[in-house]
């Protein structure tokens, strides 16, 4: 060797490899690195080269093995629902319903591993988790009789009634074609432009422009099937359902500046809030529950059950619960299990069937054919994320990347094999396979071949008017301000005016709330395709009117400097851990602060990142002299006014006065002491504190 050379593993070059014990800083020496063909490697820090400074040279595989399959690491992300997060768990049959269905998973105490992803929408794989948008709530149950998928929302309803116009949806609200912009979230052009042409999108805009689409935890949204599907029993009697999941924790939802402002905190607030929960133990959990409804309930509505853009009110039909599914363990590998996991509303068991909702019938066809051009091959369903947990045998055979080593010659049926010693291969399954409900289609009219739609579906604001009607006064201004902000966002004039026509057919206040935001004329009214009808209010759509108060799955940010009294913090910390939630000490440094007592408490997050947005409620303990020196940091004072006017509950001690003064802090009903009126105050938001923070269409 002319040059002088230098192996960084092992200081200066020259040595063999023969005096390397192998086993790297970190390794164990059972753990041999291979290549893919594996063959070991002995040494995974330099390059094979023709000299220390000569050209690296063409032979060497193992560098060219580890480039080429790194080049190869990515995939195309999810047309829609790129960004998401996913956990195991189980699904728990807690009702007997073996008089509605037959599928052995709604067995009573029948237990059934789950995959479960939620995502939002607009956004790449990339973005962030805290744009207004629908969550994604899609579900794998690897059944016994094989997987069912229910691939649902957090959000009862959709956009359009009919699958035909889904790209058209996905290109709107997507980042414009040209700009690459807005990343994540509807406030642009092109939504808005063909929002306001497509009047079938207005109930769901209704919930979109809601807190529903402002979450503050995945661990407390709603789920829902959209869709009404079929139950059948083992009699071959069908009943007609929709799908819900209640969260154990309650709907809560963040106000829209705390959600812009999170984005800014941290962009993974919802991932990382899923995977700390579940790896700390403290597993999401969901009822699930049905509305089953026959035929003669349907034909009586005054909405059309096949249309995606109606609910059935709870109040009409409760919701019965048949199960619950927790969520106890994060994915070992993002890559292979989050992102590679396959959902198909196609996939399901015997027992549950399909309506005829033309949405639903197009995402049959879609979510097959989206994998192939995600994942490559068609043999995505052998993916160990994807693969059924009870046997699979078929004579499908070959395919790129096929991973099973079929046996024999028997790949065609029928076939006669068997009778002769060869292997023979599966049998159809009459009595126990699944079988479409014999639905009669109809005579001769329903049969005719035509591009329509059924009249019940012309009906577009009745339900965007059941929603505004049953939510709160505040919930009512959220939605106002939030059209009026969208709207704001929209440099095509004739877009805010077209939209807000529309809204008068929902509600004539909203749409002058509206129209006096953007300072615009109120426009003449839209014609409705059909006379919106007044219906009775549901209390159960609004989140207000049913919000849990707890401090179990929140978080709780106690501000801390030196000097703050240590049996105050002391007692604060356990008062919220003993209620369930989490105690997060914020001071100015990470390394903590010296308490009353002459002791350092650690911290938790230094002030500057850890913005009172990341908590639900947070309590402000200091001295004179640590309130004097924090009535000085921007980081201190908009840490207190952020609090309030995300209309969180705020508990301080007498000397932290100066710094909520200095907030514009003003006293009510959330700002208490540290004692249990924290506490209890710390489980709320205070809703009614709104109107004097901000203003609000
Ligand atoms: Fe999807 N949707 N969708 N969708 N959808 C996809 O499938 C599609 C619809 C939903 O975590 C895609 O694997 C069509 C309604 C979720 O992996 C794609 C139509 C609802 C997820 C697709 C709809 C959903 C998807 C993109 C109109 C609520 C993420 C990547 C007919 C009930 C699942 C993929 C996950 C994903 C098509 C409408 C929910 C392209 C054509 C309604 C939760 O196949």
């Amino acid at each position: 060797m002319s040059d002088k050379a230098f192996d960084t593993d092992r200081g200066q070059g020259g040595e063999t490899h023969q005096h390397v014990p192998e086993k790297g800083p970190h390794g164990s020496a059972e753990a041999h690195l291979t290549t893919n063909q594996g063959i070991r490697v002995s040494d995974n820090q330099n390059s094979l080269k023709s000299g220390a400074r000569g050209p690296t040279l063409l032979e060497d595989f193992v560098l060219r093995e580890k480039i080429f399959h790194f080049d190869h690491e990515r995939i195309p992300e999810r047309i829609v629902h790129a960004r998401g997060s996913a956990a195991h768990g189980y699904f728990e049959a807690t009702d007997d319903i073996s008089d509605l269905s037959k599928a052995a998973l709604f067995k009573k105490g029948e237990k059934t591993p789950v995959f479960t992803r939620f995502s939002t929408v607009a956004g790449g794989a990339g973005s962030v988790d805290t744009p207004r948008d629908v969550r994604g709530f899609a579900v794998k149950f690897y059944t016994s009789e094989g997987n069912w998928d229910l691939v649902g929302n957090n959000i009862p309803v959709f956009f359009i009634q009919d699958a035909i116009k889904f790209p058209d949806l996905v290109h709107a609200v997507k980042m414009e074609a040209d700009k690459a912009y807005p990343q994540a979230g509807s406030a642009h052009d092109t939504f808005w432009d063909w929002a306001s042409l497509m009047p079938e999108t207005t109930h769901m805009l209704m919930w979109a422009m809601s807190d529903r689409t402002i979450p503050r935890s995945l661990r407390m949204i709603e789920g829902f099937g959209i869709h009404t599907f079929r139950l059948v029993n083992a009699e071959g009697q069908s009943t007609f359902v929709k799908f819900h999941w209640k969260p154990r924790l309650g709907v809560q939802s963040t106000v829209w500046d705390e959600a812009m402002k999170l984005q800014a905190a941290d962009n993974d607030y919802h991932r990382r809030d899923l995977y700390e929960a579940i790896d700390t133990g403290s597993y999401p959990e969901w009822e699930l529950g049905i509305q089953a409804f026959d035929q003669a309930f349907a034909d009586a509505q005054p909405y059309d059950v096949l249309d995606a853009t109606k609910i059935i009110p709870e109040e009409v039909i409760p919701v019965r619960i048949i199960g619950r599914m927790v969520l106890d363990r994060n994915p070992d590998n993002f890559f292979a299990e989050t992102e590679q996991v396959a959902y198909c509303p196609a996939n399901i068991v015997p027992g549950i069937d399909f309506s005829n909702d033309p949405l639903l019938q197009g995402r049959l066809f879609s979510y097959l054919d989206t994998q192939k051009s995600r994942l490559g091959t068609a043999n995505f369903h052998q993916l160990p994320i994807n693969a059924p947990k009870c046997p699979v045998m078929n004579f499908q055979r070959d395919g790129q990347m096929q991973m099973t080593v079929p046996k024999g010659r028997a790949n065609y049926e029928p076939n006669s094999l068997a009778a002769h010693g060869e292997e023979g291969g599966p049998r159809e399954c009459p009595m126990t396979g699944f079988k479409t409900f014999p639905s009669a289609e109809g005579g001769d009219e329903q049969g005719d071949k035509l591009r329509v739609r059924a009249e019940l579906f012309a009906d577009h604001y009745s339900q965007a008017r059941l929603f505004w009607t049953s939510v709160t006064d505040s919930e009512r201004a959220h939605i106002a301000s939030s059209f009026t902000f969208e709207l704001s966002k929209v440099g095509l004039e004739q877009v805010p005016s077209r939209l807000v026509a529309n809204l008068r057919n929902v509600d004539e206040e909203l749409a002058q709330r509206v129209a006096d935001g953007l300072g615009i004329d109120l426009p003449e009214k839209a014609d409705a395709a059909r006379d919106p009808i007044d219906m009775a209010p549901s209390p159960a759509l609004s989140i207000q009117k049913n919000m849990k108060e707890s401090l179990e799955g929140r978080s709780i940010g106690i501000l801390i400097a030196d000097g703050s009294d240590a049996a105050e913090v002391a007692s604060v910390k356990k008062g919220v851990e003993q209620a369930g939630g989490k105690a997060v000490i914020v001071s100015p440094k990470i390394g903590g602060a010296v308490l009353s007592d002459g002791k350092t408490l650690k911290a938790d997050g230094q002030l500057a990142g850890s913005p009172s947005q990341i908590f639900d409620a947070v309590a402000i303990i200091l001295s004179e002299e640590g309130c004097a020196a924090l009535v000085k940091q921007a980081a201190a004072i908009q840490f207190t006014m952020d609090a309030f006017g995300h209309l969180k509950a705020i508990g301080a001690s007498d000397a932290a006065q100066p710094l909520l003064d200095k907030a514009g802090v003003e006293a009510d009903e959330g700002v208490t002491g540290l004692g249990a009126d924290f506490l209890k105050a710390a489980a709320k938001r205070f809703y009614d504190r709104e109107p004097q923070v901000r203003l609000l269409a």
